[in-house]
């Protein structure tokens, strides 16, 4: 770890990541209580990437990602209370309850989803980016991507388009080696030589270890600079790793135990913990408080989201479109959408 940053920062970066984790286990258990409906895929051993790049960002630069969303929210400081209600599908979930774990989404905070479609959020991440153009605001909108998403069209037109327009972003590709259960060695071409990828468009690539808090936030720091002065998008390759399964109903048959606890000898919340100690920049009984503050935040949010109304049937038209009915009158609405008869089957 080089020590570019300050015992604060670092002791910051260290309780968003924590926050992260302690959530991510109460969020586990409380799908295992089948309290969770619909899918819920966790960030356990990823915090750092989500911690490092978003502390290296501005508060209002705008960020989008896939499904596995729940790391980008806290590290963006969305109420863990409001996570975990959406994904209890309570009123007072960030989606109304309406989106679940995989559609967090923060307008106050600048997060623009949680999206499922793998590589959906490319095309959205650049009409984002061509907004902040349009509109000549000195932002960067980060987009990231899981590397399944690296075979999807929607990635390499939008890498495509970013490059011709020269747009304010980064791909932040969150490559932690699997798509479901392909190895990225099985599943994607030139998987040892992902800069081609971005060289294709000609466009800066870069690279982190997705492990180490401190190298992904210098990466991120030094990668904004260039797009806000101008000099294009860049596509960052951040090397990291999931401990958990895919989404919590896989069996894991397609990697060894041996695999997974190799990896967690990399665990980014320990080396910034370890570096922290070694270097005298705090102390155990302060890493201990920054635990314990995260352990109780997590649980609050599941009682949280435990007492909250559940979300009615009232919202169920509602923040669809801008306008109540979009683009239709009232009576003209599809049948999906007309306010039905209970008895009208
Ligand atoms: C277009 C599309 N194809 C397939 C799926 C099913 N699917 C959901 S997640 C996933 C794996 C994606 O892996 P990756 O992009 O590496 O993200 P990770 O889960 O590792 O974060 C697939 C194939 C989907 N959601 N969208
Ligand atoms: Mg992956």
């Amino acid at each position: 770890m080089s020590d570019s940053l300050d015992a604060a920062a670092l002791l910051g970066m260290l309780r968003r990541m924590m926050v992260i984790r302690r959530f991510e286990e109460r969020a586990a258990q409380s799908y295992q209580q089948a309290n969770v409906g619909g899918f819920c895929h966790l960030y356990i051993g990823q915090e750092a990437v989500a911690v490092g790049s978003i502390s290296a960002l501005r508060p209002d630069d705008p960020i989008i990602t896939a499904y596995r969303d729940h790391g980008h929210a806290l590290a963006r400081d969305m109420d863990p209370r409001y996570a975990m209600a959406e994904l209890f599908g309570k009123l007072t979930g960030c989606s109304k309850g309406k989106g679940g774990s995989m559609h967090y989404f923060d307008r106050e905070h600048h997060m623009y989803g949680g999206h499922a479609i793998v590589g959906g959020q490319c095309p959205l991440g650049i009409g984002i980016a061509f907004g902040i153009q349009y509109l000549e605001e000195d932002k960067v909108c980060v987009c990231y991507l899981g590397d399944g998403a690296l075979n999807q069209g929607g990635f390499h037109e939008s890498m495509n388009m970013a490059a011709v327009m020269n747009l304010p972003i980064i791909f932040a590709l969150e490559n932690n080696q699997y798509s479901m259960g392909t190895h990225i060695a099985r599943g994607t071409a030139a998987a040892d030589n992902l800069p081609a990828k971005a060289a294709a468009y000609d466009m800066r690539a870069d690279a982190c270890d997705g492990m180490d808090v401190q190298a992904v936030y210098n990466c991120f720091a030094k990668q904004a600079a260039l797009v806000r002065a101008g000099e294009g998008p860049a596509f960052v390759d951040c090397q990291t790793y999931r401990y958990k399964g895919h989404s919590m109903s896989d069996p894991q048959k397609y990697r060894s135990k041996d695999e997974v606890s190799e990896q967690e000898q990399q665990d980014p919340i320990n080396k910034l913990v370890n570096h922290l100690i070694d270097n005298h920049l705090c102390d155990q009984s302060e890493i201990d408080k920054i635990d314990k503050h995260a352990k109780d935040q997590a649980l609050e949010s599941v009682k949280f989201a435990n007492d909250s109304p559940e979300t009615g049937l009232d919202e169920l038209f509602t923040d669809v479109y801008s306008q109540p009915y979009g683009p239709y009158k009232k009576g003209d609405l599809p049948l999906m959408l007309r306010e039905r008869d209970p008895g009208d089957r």
